[in-house]
Order: C-alpha cells, then sequence, then structure tokens
C-alpha cells in the first residue's frame, strides 16, 4: 500500500512546492504535489515529479570514497565514515598547523534551501578560522540594486497579482523558473490584465505573454530610464505619492530628460514607439505589478539594472494599489534568529573572505595563504561556477585536498579526495523558506537514509566532535536548531511554533496585507530617486542607462551571450535523470538567421563557441526568436553530457558586477563557428 507523506521542495527555486511523497514498503515511489498548499496547489514541476529517480540513480553515493586514481578520473575505493572523517580531520590539522585556518575554503550553496543544513556547516568553518565564503553567485547584485532603491525589504505578493491590470515579467522565465506564479498572472488576465514580457529571447514565457519586448541583455536601465522619460514629460506621474513615498524627483526627472525614446531604441534596440506604449500604458494602468526576475541583474551594470527597474513602481504610485507593486524577494520576510545556525561570532576576527564567483583564482592565484583545502557541500562548482577553464585547473591540483559531500557522483565529486554520502531532503529535517511566497513548513524524512548517507549537519557535527569542539552548537539535532532558529521578535514569525511547524503543513507569515504598509527599508524610508548610499560608496547617485559589456571581449568578439536557466534542469541539477536529459535533448545554442548566415551556420549544425576565457560545442538552433547579435544556451548540462565534454560556464567571467559582488552570467561576448571536432 502506497502512503503519501508530506514534504517540501528542498530545490533552490522560488517556489518551494508543498509536496505528497508516496512511500512503499520504505521506498519512494512517486512524487506529487500537495493540493492542500495554497500557493503552489497541487502542481509540480517536470522534474520533480521524477524525483524517485533522482534518490534512487545509479549515480547516487551510497557509502564514503577515497580517491584511488587521478585527481578529475572518478576512480574511488569505499572507505568507512570513521576512515573519511579521520583522513579529512588529520588533512585540516597539518593545513591549519603548516599555513593556518584561512588555507582551508568552504564551498557551498543551495543545492538544499533547507535553512539548518544549508548553514550547517558555518559554525564548523568559523571555529577552524576557514576562510569566509561570499555566497553571492545567484542574487547579490539584485539584492544590493533594488535595496538601494526600496530597501531589502519583502516585496509584493504574487497572490495579489489577480487585482493588477497589467502584469510586466521583467526578465525572468516564470513558465521555467517560478511556474507556480502563472496561475495567479492568468487569473489577472481573465480579469482584463494583459501580460508583457521584457527579456532578450522570445523565451517559454514570452510565447505565453500579450507582449514581447525584445531588448538587448544589458540595457534594462535604459529601457526602464526610457519608460520614466516618457513618463515624466507626460504628466502621467502620482505626485502625491511622490511628494509622500519618495526622494530625489527633480534629480531623477534631470536624469530621464537624457533618455528620449529614440536614444533609448539606440541602446536598447526595443523600438521608440514600443517604448513610448510601455511607459503609457504602465503610468495608466490602475494597478501595475511587476514581476522582476535574476535576469537584468546577471550583467556587469546588474545592480544599477535592479535599481532602476525598481524605482517604476515610485513615479506612480503602485506599490501601496491593491493588485499593484513589484516582486524581487519575499525572503526577508523570513526573519529568523539567524545566529542560531550561522555563529558568527566563532571566527576569528578579521579572518579573509573569498567571493565564491572567483573560485577559480582562488584555487590558482591566491597567496598568502593559497587555498589547500576546498570543502565543497550542496554545490556543484565544476559546471556551475563561471570560467570553468580555470575552476577545473584548480580542482586538478594535486596539492589541493578536496572533499565533496554529494547525493550524485558529479562534475566536482570525481574531483574530490574523499567524497561524503549525503541525505537528500526526503532522508533529512528541515525548514523550508521560500523566497517567491509567504509560507514556512518544516519537512521531516520520509524515509530512512539510503545506503550509509548522513545529513550535512550530522557530518559537521561528526566533524567538530573529532576536534572536540565544545560550543552547544556542535551537538545540536536538526530540531534544536529549527527551535533556536523561531527565537525571533519578528512579528512576521509570532505565534508559528515548533510544535504548529511539525504538524507538516504550510504555514503562512503574519505579513500585513499591503507589505509596504511598514515604511520601506532604505535610511530614508522612502523610495529613493536619488541614493545617497551610493554617492557615499562612490556610485551614481541616479540611475544611469549606460550599456553593460563585457570588457575582457570588448572589440574582439561580436556576438552577445545569454545563460539563462533551462526548463528541465535546475542549474547542474537533474542532468542525473535520464528522461529529463531526454526531454531537455541535445544541447542548442539559440542564433539568429541573419548571424548564422553570415558564418555558413545551418540549423542543427554542430558548433563551436569561444571567447579569450573558453570554449564549448552545441547545436545550432536557428531562430528569430532572438535578435541579430545575440545567442542564448539555455541550461546547464553536465560536461559529460556536452559534445567535447565541456560545459557552457567556459564562457564566463569571474569579473564581479557592479553592486553586490556577484556574477555576470548574461554578459558574455563570444564567437560561433561551425565545428568539425
Ligand atoms: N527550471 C528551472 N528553474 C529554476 C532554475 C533552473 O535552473 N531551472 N534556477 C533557479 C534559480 S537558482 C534561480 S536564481 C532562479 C532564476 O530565475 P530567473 O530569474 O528566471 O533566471 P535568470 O537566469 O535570471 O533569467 C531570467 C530571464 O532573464 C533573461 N535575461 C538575461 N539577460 C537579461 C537582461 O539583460 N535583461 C533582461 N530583462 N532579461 C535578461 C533571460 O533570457 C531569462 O529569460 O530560477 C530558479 N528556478
Ligand atoms: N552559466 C550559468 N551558470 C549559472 C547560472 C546561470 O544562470 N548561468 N545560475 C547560477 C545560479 S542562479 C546559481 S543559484 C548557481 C547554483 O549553483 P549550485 O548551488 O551549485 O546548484 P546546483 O547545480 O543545483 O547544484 C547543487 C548540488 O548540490 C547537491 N545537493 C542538493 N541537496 C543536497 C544535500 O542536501 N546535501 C548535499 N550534500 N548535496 C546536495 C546536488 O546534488 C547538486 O549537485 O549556479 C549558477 N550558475
Ligand atoms: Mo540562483
Amino acid at each position: 500500500m502506497i502512503e503519501f507523506k508530506r514534504s517540501v521542495c528542498s530545490h533552490d527555486c522560488p517556489d518551494t512546492c508543498g509536496l505528497l511523497v508516496g512511500v512503499e514498503n520504505g521506498r519512494v515511489v512517486s512524487v506529487k504535489g500537495d493540493p492542500e498548499h495554497p500557493f503552489t496547489r497541487g502542481a509540480i514541476c517536470v522534474k520533480v515529479n521524477h524525483y524517485p529517480e533522482r534518490v534512487y540513480s545509479p549515480l547516487r553515493v551510497l557509502h564514503p570514497l577515497k580517491r584511488a586514481g587521478a585527481k578529475g578520473e572518478g576512480k574511488f575505493e569505499r572507505i568507512t565514515w570513521d576512515q573519511a572523517l579521520d583522513e579529512t580531520v588529520n588533512q585540516y590539522r597539518q593545513i591549519i598547523s603548516e599555513s593556518g585556518g584561512e588555507a582551508i575554503l568552504p564551498y557551498s550553496y543551495a543545492g538544499t534551501m533547507g535553512v539548518v543544513q544549508f548553514h550547517a556547516g558555518h559554525p564548523f568553518f568559523h571555529k577552524l578560522g576557514a576562510s569566509k565564503l561570499l555566497r553571492t553567485i545567484c542574487s547579490a547584485a539584485a539584492e544590493a540594486g533594488f535595496a538601494a532603491s526600496m530597501g531589502n525589504i519583502p516585496t509584493t505578493d504574487i497572490e495579489t497579482s489577480v487585482n493588477s491590470d497589467l502584469i510586466i515579467i521583467w526578465g525572468s522565465n516564470t513558465l521555467v523558473s517560478n511556474m507556480h506564479a502563472w496561475p495567479f498572472f492568468l487569473e489577472a488576465r481573465r480579469n482584463g490584465a494583459s501580460i508583457v514580457v521584457i527579456d532578450p529571447y522570445k523565451n517559454r514565457t514570452a510565447k505565453e505573454a500579450d507582449r514581447h519586448l525584445k531588448l538587448k541583455p544589458g540595457t534594462d536601465a535604459a529601457l526602464a530610464l526610457g519608460m520614466m522619460h516618457v513618463i515624466i514629460k507626460e504628466e502621467l506621474i502620482d505626485k502625491e505619492f511622490i511628494g509622500r513615498h519618495t526622494t530625489g524627483f527633480e534629480q531623477l526627472a534631470g536624469r530621464a530628460g537624457d533618455y528620449p525614446p529614440p536614444r533609448v531604441e539606440n541602446i536598447t534596440g526595443v523600438p521608440a514607439a514600443e517604448i513610448e506604449w510601455l511607459g503609457r500604458e504602465y503610468a495608466q494602468a490602475r494597478a501595475p505589478y511587476i514581476r522582476t526576475g535574476w535576469g537584468p541583474s546577471r550583467q556587469i551594470k546588474g545592480g544599477m539594472a535592479m535599481r532602476t527597474i525598481a524605482l517604476l513602481p515610485g513615479l506612480v504610485g503602485a506599490t501601496h494599489t491593491k493588485g499593484g507593486g513589484i516582486i524581487r524577494s519575499t525572503s526577508a520576510a523570513f526573519a529568523f534568529n539567524m545566529n542560531a545556525v550561522m555563529r558568527d561570532d566563532l571566527a576569528p576576527s578579521g579572518v579573509r573572505s573569498i567571493n565564491m564567483v572567483q573560485l577559480g583564482q582562488a584555487m590558482t592565484a591566491v597567496d598568502d595563504p593559497p587555498v589547500k583545502a576546498l570543502h565543497v557541500y550542496h554545490s556543484n562548482p565544476a559546471v556551475v561556477a563561471p570560467d570553468s577553464a580555470r575552476v577545473l585547473t584548480g580542482l586538478a591540483r594535486e596539492d589541493l585536498f578536496v572533499v565533496v559531500h554529494e547525493h550524485l557522483m558529479t562534475e566536482t565529486a570525481m574531483y574530490a579526495d574523499i567524497v561524503l554520502p549525503s541525505t537528500t531532503s526526503l532522508e533529512s529535517t528541515d525548514l523550508y523558506r521560500s523566497y517567491g511566497h509567504y509560507y514556512l513548513q518544516m519537512a521531516s524524512p520520509v524515509i530512512e537514509p539510503v545506503g550509509e548517507t548522513r545529513s550535512t549537519l550530522a557530518i559537521f557535527n561528526d566533524l567538530a566532535a573529532r576536534f572536540a569542539f565544545t560550543e552547544n552548537c556542535f551537538s545540536e539535532t536538526e530540531e534544536e536548531r529549527i527551535r533556536n532558529l523561531l527565537n525571533s521578535d519578528s512579528p512576521y514569525l509570532e505565534g508559528i511554533t515548533l510544535d504548529n511547524l511539525k504538524e507538516g503543513r504550510p504555514i503562512r507569515l503574519n505579513v500585513p496585507e499591503d507589505i509596504f504598509s511598514n515604511g520601506l527599508g532604505t535610511p530614508s524610508g522612502k523610495i529613493e530617486f536619488y541614493s545617497q548610499s551610493m554617492a557615499d560608496q562612490g556610485l551614481d547617485p541616479l540611475p544611469d542607462g549606460e550599456p553593460s559589456i563585457d570588457g575582457e571581449g570588448e572589440g574582439r568578439f561580436d556576438l552577445q551571450l545569454i545563460t539563462p536557466p533551462r526548463h528541465q534542469f535546475l542549474n547542474s541539477t537533474f542532468n542525473e535523470i535520464e528522461y529529463l536529459r531526454n526531454k531537455a535533448g541535445k544541447p542548442i545554442i539559440i542564433i539568429h538567421p541573419e548571424d548564422a548566415a553570415t558564418r555558413g551556420i545551418e540549423e542543427k549544425m554542430r558548433v563551436r563557441v569561444f571567447n579569450d576565457r573558453g570554449e564549448c560545442c552545441l547545436y545550432a538552433h536557428l531562430t528569430e526568436d532572438t535578435a541579430p547579435g545575440v545567442t542564448v544556451i539555455e541550461g546547464l548540462y553536465w560536461p559529460r553530457f556536452m559534445p567535447n565534454n565541456r560545459g557552457v560556464n567556459q564562457l564566463t567571467s569571474q569579473s564581479l558586477t557592479d553592486m553586490g559582488q556577484s556574477c555576470a552570467f548574461h554578459c558574455n561576448l563570444v564567437e560561433v563557428k561551425p565545428s568539425s571536432d
């Protein structure tokens, strides 16, 4: 008999789905959506639909392994947990005595979004005196840019968008990366709203929208300034709102004056008439709603792009209108007592930080001390980190000791000296916040750990015990950590207890209906058209419409390349499922027919894509879904599934964004040629 148990999807996606996991004889046999989850409402994506194939994948690592071949060769021998942990501790002791704790670099990201496991290594590495990792690979530029305009605060609930009459999806492939928002947008459309997508190519979402504005990558700030130009010139602004809730309107008006639609057409590639149309539509809508994705922020000037988009609601007073507003992320509402899991107080003062975007550099160029050990968990840097060539050179270093916690024998795990087999979220306890909705949910294991796997927290507790660390945090269980996380005075969490979370159902945070009713999070408490804090950081205090450009490729390569998510994968995860790989098909590069013609490239032809950083091979797909000059590669195929075993991050750069020190994954210049190899 199949018994369905409640769980939560742990993957890095705004939707944080409620799941019902079918278990029979102690094995997961099916995964479906929980119809009682108020946001995800019983639907799940094609990826998680196939979850049993991930849990029982032939690539699942079932017991600790030790390297038995060359680095990266993937030859291992089975060892016991005691051997694996002892070896790790011995290596770390030696490295610390020779070079100090900073020679050890933890590297982790959001393989699981569970708040406990995500942070499970923080206290341990602080106590070791290891280098700190700046976890900026994803959202840091978006966060910093948005915060400069509106503050680091929760944003408008997607559920309220049903009352909107204009939905702008700005640099988000919602149907791929936030699919549970779509039914709310459709409900708004049934009530008369139109849906506009702003994106460099006609992605899955743009194909379903009422209108698509195809801007050049990296030109969002200019587009938003063009809209502002129209709105201000035609006096479509909300003067009363501007007076009460914003600062620096006069300065903004001056700057927007520099961006008349014909100039903005030149920068963005969007026809002036469309810019005028969008400016008017936005200002004249009763309740315009913007969904910003992360796309605009994955550009060298991504912070500025996000900041500028986030100023639009301030001109027309959209934030406090029922159905109107803007969403970037809801995560700031999950205001836990983070010290309970982070324990920054355990770190020695002055310990150095290393930015995860620059992992390649950290392993190949950083000195004083050099990185001698890399401890990877919840991430697959051999595939996801930019500038793969540098990352792989680093991982191949004979003198670098590499530990990897994994579910699967990933490309990164292949480079490990020690692989530690890890439980999935179906085998461990955690607390899940969301960055797309306002429900908090706890999940308890629905099956026993598969093989000899252990949770991340259990592994770090085991390592801490070998170092004889005595702080309480090194012997806490998942439940104890959750109880401590909830020990917060945030009004959003009031009344939410471990006991009611343990029932396993999603619990709505106590957020007000008007999410901005408590004011904004900027220094002035207002929407800052002019930002003194940006001026203080030496940045332009006003929005700036200069486009982003890949400085390393400028003048050398002609085609822009963006590398957004693929429907069938989640970053590099789900490559292990054959069904999804087949659905994803051969890796393709989307190229405009004119660009293909001048290069002698035909449909389905194998092509080489390259720049000074690296190269990879894919198959050409010729379509006017993209503009001339702009190419698109969707998704992170594992290099072993790419024609010449090289992944798309061969082409991306370790350069940091203007704000937030994030990665400009969509800011690349490349060349494409027919390939013979
Ligand atoms: N199926 C699936 N779902 C996912 C993921 C996945 O890999 N697969 N990844 C998850 C993660 S970790 C995250 S952070 C989110 C990300 O979710 P998204 O925000 O949807 O992803 P982005 O990579 O930011 O790309 C979004 C869109 O921005 C466009 N874009 C690229 N450059 C620009 C630009 O300069 N301006 C504008 N306006 N648009 C641009 C891309 O073409 C793309 O359509 O999705 C999560 N969900
Ligand atoms: N070119 C390009 N590169 C990108 C992006 C892009 O748009 N374009 N997107 C970027 C973004 S937004 C992000 S967030 C990063 C994401 O980068 P990562 O955080 O590395 O994401 P994943 O590729 O999903 O890899 C997560 C790994 O963690 C493992 N894992 C999952 N849960 C657990 C667990 O509980 N325990 C252990 N031990 N392991 C677990 C999974 O098996 C998987 O191998 O990638 C970035 N890379
Ligand atoms: Mo991300």
